[in-house]
């Protein structure tokens, strides 16, 4: 009876509907057809080539500022962005590390339509930690990792997401930024005293010196381990703080696409990130999709930090959920 009532009541409203747009002057149906076409619809989201992109960066190897892998690298990443229909700039970011070293660090600025106002940002770290510090074995802790999860992956990603965009178009401007020396923070092995603001220092510097004067953008979402096989994505509180509105539309979303295994709607813990300093010195709402397993002994997956963050630890499943998730809330953007 139930189940007639919806049938009925559906075929009634889709007459209406049929109607309605049946019935309005060719002037004005002419209209909304180019306003429909003007939007593109959502593009789905390749895990194959996303997870290839991801392979792609951990073959350089260990991607630590002022080594070989690491300026092959950037040449690769800069190239795939002008691949994919980017303008490109390669910020030069010295930047002073915890140990009073300088890094030769490097931002690389993907943007689209560059000449618009309206614009949303997409980022992620590229770089790999230079110590193992994690690592079970004490030999191997100060040897650099790949960190196919930890920068690859949300790289990997946003390379994809590229690609679409490239392929489908898009209305809104946009930026997909790859920060540098996220991961060259004090190493926990070594007991060294306390000092602030040792991570994220390519994002650091670029928000001192954004690529344009008075840059700014509506929102921005940060991808930061978004490949292990089961991740979970709690809410992770500084992206709760500074962008509850985006953080709920980006998990809704997930959770309409069927996603919800990965998208959980717990709060996670407060995780200093590139997100952290973009929301605190450039104003911008932003949040970070992380995987923080807030029952572990470090706060995060198993392999990090370690050894065993390579490929295994690489899972197209999560790719999709997280890819997907992404370009839907982007192309919902007007
Ligand atoms: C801290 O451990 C302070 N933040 C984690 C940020 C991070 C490291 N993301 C990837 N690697
Ligand atoms: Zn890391």
């Amino acid at each position: 009876m139930k189940i007639f009532y919806i049938i009925t009541f559906s075929v009634i409203t889709f007459t209406l509907i049929s109607c309605s747009t049946g019935g309005k002057s060719t002037k004005e149906s002419r209209q909304e057809k180019t306003t429909v076409t003007k939007k593109p619809e959502t593009p789905v989201f390749n895990a194959d080539s996303a997870y290839s992109y991801v392979d792609k960066q951990v073959a350089f190897g260990p991607r630590v500022p002022d080594t070989k892998p690491h300026s092959e690298c950037a040449e690769y990443l800069t190239n795939e962005l002008k691949r994919f229909g980017a303008d490109v700039i390669v910020q030069d970011a010295p930047v002073t590390a915890y140990n009073g070293k300088t890094l030769n660090a490097k931002n690389i600025i993907g943007q689209y339509n560059p000449e618009k106002n309206n614009r949303v940002l997409l980022f992620a770290h590229w770089d790999s930690r230079p110590f193992a510090d994690h690592d079970p074995d004490p030999a191997k802790r100060n040897t650099p990792i790949l960190g196919a999860n930890d920068g690859a992956s949300g790289v990997g990603i946003l390379l994809e997401i590229a690609r679409q965009i490239n392929k489908a178009g898009i209305n809104i401007g946009v930026d997909i930024i790859f920060f540098d020396a996220e991961d060259y923070g004090t190493p926990d092995h070594l007991n060294l005293p306390y000092k602030p603001d040792t991570w994220c220092l390519g994002t650091q510097y670029w928000c001192r010196h954004p690529h344009k004067e008075n840059y700014t953008a509506r929102w921005g979402i940060l991808l930061d381990m978004v490949g292990a096989p089961n991740a979970v994505f709690y809410k992770e509180l500084y992206s709760k703080q500074y962008a509850p509105e985006l953080l709920d539309r980006v998990w809704n979303t997930a959770a309409d696409l069927g996603y919800l295994s990965f998208f959980s709607f717990e709060d996670g813990g407060q995780i200093i990130d590139d997100h952290v300093y973009v929301n605190k010195l450039m104003n911008i709402p932003s949040i970070d999709i992380i995987q923080h397993e807030p029952m572990s002994d470090t706060n995060f997956n198993e392999y990090w930090h370690t050894h065993k963050d390579d490929m295994s630890n690489i899972d197209r499943t999560t790719l999709k959920a997280v890819g997907q998730t992404v370009l839907q809330v982007l192309y919902s953007e007007n």
